[in-house]
């Protein structure tokens, strides 16, 4: 595949962390280099579309640097009849689709699987997802510019999978940019929401999130949504880059590092029903009968809706129904309430009484009726992905003022 030099673009990917940007102070670093960070689940729960600033940030290298966003060309190529380049200027004229949707990292709630059984990657608590107006051109309208029709399962070439190629330097690449793929059908399906996403809440993406193109996936685990987005490739198969083949795969608790085999699984797409409790915070202290008020987040992979959430404040023996936020709409967006559903519910019960120490538990049902499994021991994996158990608070009793000695 040879580009011409005037359609290379600019878009470098550095192999230090001298150019990193401003990050917001208040966000916990799970790791420093390559930046990994996420905010408290207090201050996620506070706003149904997730600022930037607040918006967790999974990295496997340095930030990508663009100086002049003229010199930014998107190449479209491999087993498609007219490739292309294309500019961030001729991306914008396309048809804009606003469309509000969380990105979740298959990784989100790890440290609690490790608390089980230790588990191999980058720990993180319960805020590694965040939900956001996501604007750009849609992928089924740019591959029809290269000859693809929409819901296309193969090319007249035989290309069965879009693959997506960024420009920074992985190590787990071997120094290698990042990438991932997608079935043509999924990439080609208007409805499938699939985004090659310029804006983020409004404004230009911010270099963390990916500027100036990013892939958003819908519904899908983070790591499909590649960012720095600089090739797109049709290809006969899936992509064979480590975080497709050699990561982001759920085995069976009875698999560990010694008899793993990466090729009998498939990659994780889509992810689970989960739901998470983000207030009160974990290990308050409350006098016995105090009322409180809890709040925390939903959502459902594949555009499944949540159908409901039950929340116990005794330890699992009783259930309330919690009451879902309004679901907030970002100007310009596109909105049917008869399309899939790719954003967070947040939910709140306000003024519950509780009788500590006892455990709070919260379980989502979406609108399939799939459920959240009770507990990490039968799903816990060596990855530590996808830990959608039942999310649990302690809320602890205030020590007794005098006691025996
Ligand atoms: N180029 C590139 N794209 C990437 C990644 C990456 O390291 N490099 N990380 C992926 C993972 S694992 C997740 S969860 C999301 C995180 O997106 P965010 O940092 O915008 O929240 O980006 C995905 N896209
Ligand atoms: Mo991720």
């Amino acid at each position: 595949m040879e580009i011409p030099e005037r359609n290379k673009s600019k878009l470098r990917g550095p192999k230090t962390y001298e150019e990193e940007p401003r990050r917001d102070p208040s966000l916990q670093i799970n790791s420093k280099e390559p930046f990994n960070a996420e905010p408290s689940p207090f201050a996620l729960s506070r706003s149904y579309i997730t600022p930037e600033d607040k918006f967790y940030k999974r990295n496997h290298g340095p930030i990508p640097v663009l100086m002049d966003p003229s010199t930014y060309h998107l190449v479209l190529t491999g087993l498609v009849e007219k490739p292309l380049s294309l500019s961030l200027e001729y991306l914008r004229q396309l048809p804009k689709h606003v469309v509000t949707a969380t990105l979740q990292c298959a990784g989100n709630r790890r440290t609690e699987m490790s608390t089980r059984r230790k588990v191999k990657g980058v720990g993180w608590g319960a805020a590694a997802l965040g939900t956001a107006a996501w604007g750009g051109a849609r992928l089924s309208d740019v591959l029809t510019l290269a000859g693809v029709p929409h819901c296309t399962r193969a090319t007249t070439l035989g290309g069965r999978h879009v693959e997506f190629v960024s420009c920074d330097v992985c190590k787990e690449e071997e120094g290698g940019p990042y990438k991932a793929s997608v079935p043509l059908l999924h990439a080609t399906t208007p409805e499938a929401d699939i985004l090659l996403a310029y804006e983020m809440n409004g404004k230009d993406l911010n270099r963390d999130h990916g500027f100036p193109l990013r892939v958003v996936v819908p519904g899908v685990i983070g790591a499909r949504s590649v960012k720095w987005l600089e090739t797109i490739i049709v290809s006969e198969f899936e992509c064979q880059g480590f975080f497709m083949q050699k990561d982001y795969k759920m085995f069976p608790p009875s698999i560990d590092w010694h008899n793993i085999d990466w090729q009998s699984r498939c990659p994780l797409m889509d992810f689970p029903v989960q739901s998470a409790i983000c207030e009160p915070r974990d290990g308050i202290v409350v006098e016995n009968g105090t009322m409180v008020n809890f709040r925390g987040y939903a959502l459902a992979g594949g555009g499944r809706g949540i159908e409901r959430v039950d929340l116990s404040v005794d330890g699992g023996k009783t259930w309330l129904e919690a009451v879902r936020l309004p679901r907030e709409h970002f100007p310009g967006e596109d909105h049917d309430p008869q399309r899939p559903n790719w954003a967070w519910v947040l939910w709140e019960l306000k003024y519950i009484k509780v009788c500590p120490p006892v455990d709070v538990i919260v379980k989502a049902v979406d609108s399939a009726s799939n459920v959240q499994p009770q507990s990490v021991d039968e799903i816990w994996n060596l990855r530590g992905v996808l830990n959608n158990s039942w999310h649990r608070i302690h809320i602890l009793a205030p020590p007794p003022l005098v006691s025996n000695l």
